[in-house]
C-alpha cells in the first residue's frame, strides 16, 4: 500500500543499454519501491526484472557501506574515508618513488558505462597519477568491433544499428535479445521491435549456436558450429558477389579496396565452409539470396561473436554484407543513430596501426587506451617492471576474465589493490582497500552510454532520488579526494558545488542542450531526432577519403587475415566429436554482480550448469542431473549436466558468473556459488584476438566426463 508520504521521482536504470526509465518512490528519505515508468516518453513503461531488483541492490544487506581495510589475517575492518584516502594515498606515493608509475595499473569494469561521472573521475585520477597500465571489460566483450570501425569506417565509434522501424529483414548474430536485451544498441523492449518487424510481414533470423528463448519457432534461428561466423559470413558475401547481387552504385560511389574484399571472400564459398560452420551449402546460398533480395536489410552480430577468435573480422564481414548490398544509411538498413553529441565519431578517429608495440609477450596493442584484459596477470608477474599496484573500478575481473587461477596468483602478489564497488566482490576479498560506491539511485548521473547507439535517441539527466546509505560515496568524490591528497588537480578543489556536468554541458551545446534545460524538462528526459538515413559519408564516416574501406590494410599488416585460413583449417582438422563451450547467458544474472539478490535469482536458484545436447550427453554415457567434470586447456571444474536439444551438436553451453566459493562477504551468492566459467577460459599470450585485444571467450574446446 502506498501512503500519503511516499513521493515519486523519475530516474532511470544503469543497469545496462536501454536506460530504462524508472518511477522511485521515496519514503522518508528512504528508497522504498520502484516501478517502470509508463509515462517515459521513449522506454514507455519497460523494464525487466533485474531493473526492478534495483530496490533490492539498492538495500541488499552485504553491500559495502564502509571503506575496509584488509587485516593480517585477511580479515576486514571498517576504516573511516580519512584514514583510507590517507593511507592510500601514502601507499601509492611510496610505490611511486621506488618504482615509478610503471608499477601501477587499473581495470575498470563495465557498469562505468552507465556512470557518466565515475569514467571521467577515474580517467582523471589515473592520468594524473601516470598510469599506463591500462585493462577494461571491454576486452571480454566489445574491442572486436572498435577495431573493425576503426578499419572500416576510420573511428571507433561508428556502429550503425538496424533500423528496427523499417526494416523487411533482421539479421542477428551471436545475441539473445529476450535475455540480454541487446549490446551496441540501446533499444528498451527489443522483443516487442523484432516482433514488429514480423507483423509486418518482414523476416527476423538468428545464427546463433543454440535455439534461443528470443524466436518464437525454430525456423528463426539458423543453427552454426561455434566460432564459425566469419566463414558464414564470407560465403554470403562470396554469393551475393557471384550471383550479381551487390549494389554496384553504392559500391562505385562510397567503396574502396572492394576488390581486396572480394578476393578475400571468394577463398570462402558456400562449398567450402558448409561442413565447417555445419549448414547445407543451398542453406548458405539461399540466406545469401534472401538478405540481398529483401526490400530492404539490417544486421547487427553481438558477444558471441564478438569472443570467438576472430570477432574483428565477423565485425567487418557483417558490415559489409550491409554496405554491398546497399543497405548502409538506407531507410530499413543499418543507420547511424547521432544522439545528442553529433562529434562523437570525430572524437573517435584513430589510426589504429599507432596502437601497436612490441612487448614480452609479443606484438600487442591497446584499443581505446586498454590492454588485453587476458594479460592482467602476466602483467603482474613481468620480470621486468611488474604490475605492482592494482585499481579495479566497478569490475570483478578474478570472475569476469579467463584463467582463475593465474589471476588469483597474482593478485596475492600485489603491493597495493584497491577496489571501488558497490560489493566486496571477489575481487575484493583479495584487495587491500575496498571502497564503497554509490549506485544510481544516489548519484547524479547522465545517459551517455547510449550514444550513438540508441534506436530512439533521448537524453536523460538523474539526480540522486535518495541520499546515499552508510558512507557510500560517487566515484568523482573518491577519486578528487585521492586526487588532493597527491597534491593534484582535483574536482573537489572548486568547494561545495563542484562542476559536475560541465564537460556534459560541453558535448551537449552542440545540441543547444544544458544540463540544466535537460532537468527542466519532464522527466528529466529531452527526445531527440530520430536516426535519418542521408548524410552517412558526409557527417559520419571518418576515413580519409570518406569512403567505406572494405578491406583495411591494418588488417592484412597485422596478419589477421592470414589468421583467418589458419584457423579455418585447425577447425577442419578437428576430431568430430569436440565438443566446444559457448556463452549463455540467464535473465537472473548480469554478469557477475546479481549473484547475491535472492529475489532474483530466485527462492530455488540452482548453480549454473552445463547445458548439453541429449546426443552429445549420450555418447558420453551422461543424462540430466549427472555431475561432470569440465575440462579444457585451462582449467577444470564441476558442474551437473542439464540437457537441451536446442543446442548445435558439439556446443555445450555455460553460464558466467558463478564462483563466489571464497566471497564471505556475499552471503547468499557464497551460500550457492557455483562454478566460475572463466576458470576453463584461456588467458595470457595466445587467448585473444591480436588486432582487438578482444579475449577468446565462446568456442573453446572442452571435454565432459562423468565426476
Ligand atoms: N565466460 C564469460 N565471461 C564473461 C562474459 C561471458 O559472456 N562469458 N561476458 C563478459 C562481458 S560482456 C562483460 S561486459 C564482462 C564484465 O566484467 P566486469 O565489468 O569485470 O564484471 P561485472 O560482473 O560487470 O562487475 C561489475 C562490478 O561492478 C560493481 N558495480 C556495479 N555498479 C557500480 C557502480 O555504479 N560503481 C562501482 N564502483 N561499482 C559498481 C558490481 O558490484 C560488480 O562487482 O564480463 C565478461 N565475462
Ligand atoms: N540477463 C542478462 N542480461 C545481460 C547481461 C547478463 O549477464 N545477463 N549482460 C549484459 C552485457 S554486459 C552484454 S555485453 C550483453 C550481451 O548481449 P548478447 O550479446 O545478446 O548476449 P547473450 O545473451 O549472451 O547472447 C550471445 C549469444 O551468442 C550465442 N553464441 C555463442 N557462441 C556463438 C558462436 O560462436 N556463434 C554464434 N552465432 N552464436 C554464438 C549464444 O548462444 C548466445 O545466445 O548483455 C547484457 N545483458
Ligand atoms: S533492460 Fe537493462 S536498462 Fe532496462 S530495466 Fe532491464 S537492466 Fe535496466
Ligand atoms: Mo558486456
Amino acid at each position: 500500500m502506498e501512503g500519503d508520504c511516499v513521493k515519486e521521482a523519475s530516474t532511470y536504470c544503469r543497469v545496462c543499454e536501454p536506460s530504462c526509465g524508472l518511477v522511485a518512490q521515496i519514503e522518508e528519505g528512504e528508497l522504498v519501491g520502484l516501478k517502470p515508468d509508463k509515462a517515459h516518453p521513449v522506454t514507455q513503461g519497460f523494464a525487466c526484472n533485474k531493473g526492478l531488483a534495483g530496490l533490492e541492490l539498492h538495500r541488499d544487506p552485504d553491500r559495502c557501506n564502509d571503506p575496509e581495510r584488509r587485516r593480517a589475517d585477511g580479515s576486514f575492518e571498517r576504516i573511516s574515508w580519512d584514514t583510507a584516502i590517507s593511507e592510500i594515498a601514502e601507499r601509492i606515493q611510496e610505490i611511486d618513488q621506488r618504482h615509478g608509475s610503471g608499477a601501477f595499473g587499473s581495470y575498470i569494469g563495465n557498469p562505468i558505462a552507465f556512470n557518466a561521472l565515475g569514467g571521467p573521475a577515474t580517467i582523471s585520477f589515473l592520468r594524473q597519477l601516470g598510469v599506463q597500465r591500462n585493462f577494461s571489460s571491454g576486452t571480454q566483450d566489445c574491442t572486436n568491433k572498435f577495431a573493425g570501425s576503426e578499419g572500416v569506417y576510420g573511428t571507433s565509434t561508428c556502429h550503425p544499428i538496424p533500423d528496427f522501424d523499417h526494416t523487411d529483414y533482421l539479421l542477428i548474430l551471436g545475441s539473445n535479445p529476450q535475455v540480454s536485451r541487446m549490446s551496441f544498441i540501446s533499444i528498451a523492449d527489443p522483443m516487442r521491435r523484432i516482433k514488429d518487424i514480423q507483423k509486418r510481414g518482414g523476416t527476423v533470423r538468428y545464427i546463433n549456436s543454440r535455439t534461443i528463448e528470443s524466436a518464437s519457432d525454430s525456423d528463426e534461428v539458423i543453427l552454426v558450429r561455434p566460432d564459425t561466423d566469419v566463414y558464414l559470413l564470407a560465403a554470403l558475401l562470396c554469393e551475393i558477389a557471384d550471383s550479381g547481387r551487390m549494389n554496384q552504385a553504392v559500391i562505385r560511389d562510397h567503396a574502396t579496396r572492394i576488390d581486396e574484399l572480394l578476393a578475400f571472400v571468394r577463398q570462402y564459398p558456400a562449398q567450402r565452409v558448409a561442413e565447417i560452420v555445419g549448414l547445407p551449402a543451398e542453406r548458405i546460398i539461399a540466406l545469401a539470396h534472401e538478405f540481398a533480395d529483401a526490400r530492404s536489410a539490417s544486421a547487427t552480430m553481438s558477444t558471441g561473436l564478438n569472443m570467438g577468435r576472430q570477432g574483428t573480422i565477423a565485425y567487418w564481414l557483417t558490415q559489409m554484407l550491409v554496405f554491398v548490398t546497399g543497405n548502409l544509411d538506407h531507410r530499413g538498413g543499418n543507420l547511424y543513430a547521432t544522439g545528442f553529441y553529433p562529434d562523437a565519431p570525430r572524437t573517435g578517429r584513430r589510426d589504429a596501426r599507432r596502437d601497436f608495440f612490441e612487448s614480452p609477450w609479443g606484438r600487442i596493442r591497446t584499443i581505446r587506451g586498454s590492454l588485453p584484459g587476458n594479460l592482467i596477470a602476466d602483467f603482474i608477474d613481468a620480470e621486468e617492471e611488474p604490475i605492482r599496484a592494482l585499481f579495479v573500478v566497478s569490475g570483478n575481473p578474478l570472475l569476469t576474465v579467463g584463467g582463475e587461477s593465474r589471476m588469483r596468483e597474482a593478485f596475492e602478489k600485489l603491493e597495493l589493490l584497491v577496489t571501488v564497488d558497490l560489493y566486496r566482490n571477489a575481487t575484493g576479498q583479495l584487495a587491500d582497500y575496498v571502497l564503497p560506491a554509490t549506485d544510481g539511485f544516489e548519484r547524479h548521473d547522465l545517459n551517455l552510454c547510449g550514444l550513438g547507439l540508441q534506436h530512439r535517441p533521448f537524453v536523460q539527466v538523474a539526480e540522486p532520488v535518495v541520499v546515499p546509505r552508510g558512507q557510500r560515496k560517487p566515484e568523482w568524490w573518491i577519486f578528487g579526494k585521492l586526487e588532493q591528497a597527491l597534491g593534484y588537480r582535483s574536482i573537489l578543489d572548486h568547494g561545495e558545488t563542484p562542476p559536475l556536468f560541465s564537460r556534459l554541458d560541453h558535448m551537449l551545446s552542440r545540441v543547444g542542450l544544458t544540463t540544466d534545460e535537460i532537468k527542466q524538462a519532464d522527466r528529466q528526459t529531452v527526445a531527440l531526432d530520430m536516426p535519418e538515413p542521408g548524410d552517412f559519408y558526409e557527417r559520419v564516416i571518418q576515413t580519409e577519403d570518406g569512403r567505406v574501406d572494405c578491406c583495411p590494410p591494418y588488417f592484412r599488416e597485422e596478419g589477421a587475415m592470414d589468421r583467418v585460413e589458419t584457423i579455418f583449417e585447425e577447425l577442419a582438422s578437428e576430431p568430430a566429436d569436440q565438443l566446444k563451450l559457448i556463452s549463455k547467458r540467464e535473465p537472473s544474472m548480469h554478469n557477475s554482480w546479481f549473484q547475491n539478490l535472492p529475489k532474483v535469482r530466485g527462492r530455488h536458484h540452482r548453480e549454473p550448469r552445463l547445458w548439453m545436447h541429449p546426443e552429445d550427453a549420450s555418447c558420453r554415457g551422461l543424462k540430466e542431473g549427472d555431475r561432470v567434470r569440465v575440462r579444457s586447456e585451462s582449467g577444470e571444474i564441476e558442474v551437473a549436466v542439464a540437457l537441451d536439444k536446442g543446442l548445435v551438436r558439439g556446443a555445450a553451453a555455460l553460464p558466467h558468473g558463478g564462483g563466489n566459493g571464497k566471497t564471505p562477504a556475499l552471503r547468499f551468492a557464497s551460500e550457492k556459488p557455483g562454478a566460475n566459467a572463466n576458470a576453463l577460459l584461456p588467458s595470457g599470450p595466445g587467448s585473444f584476438e591480436p588486432i582487438s585485444c578482444q579475449a577468446f571467450m565462446t568456442g573453446i574446446p572442452i571435454e565432459v566426463s562423468p565426476a
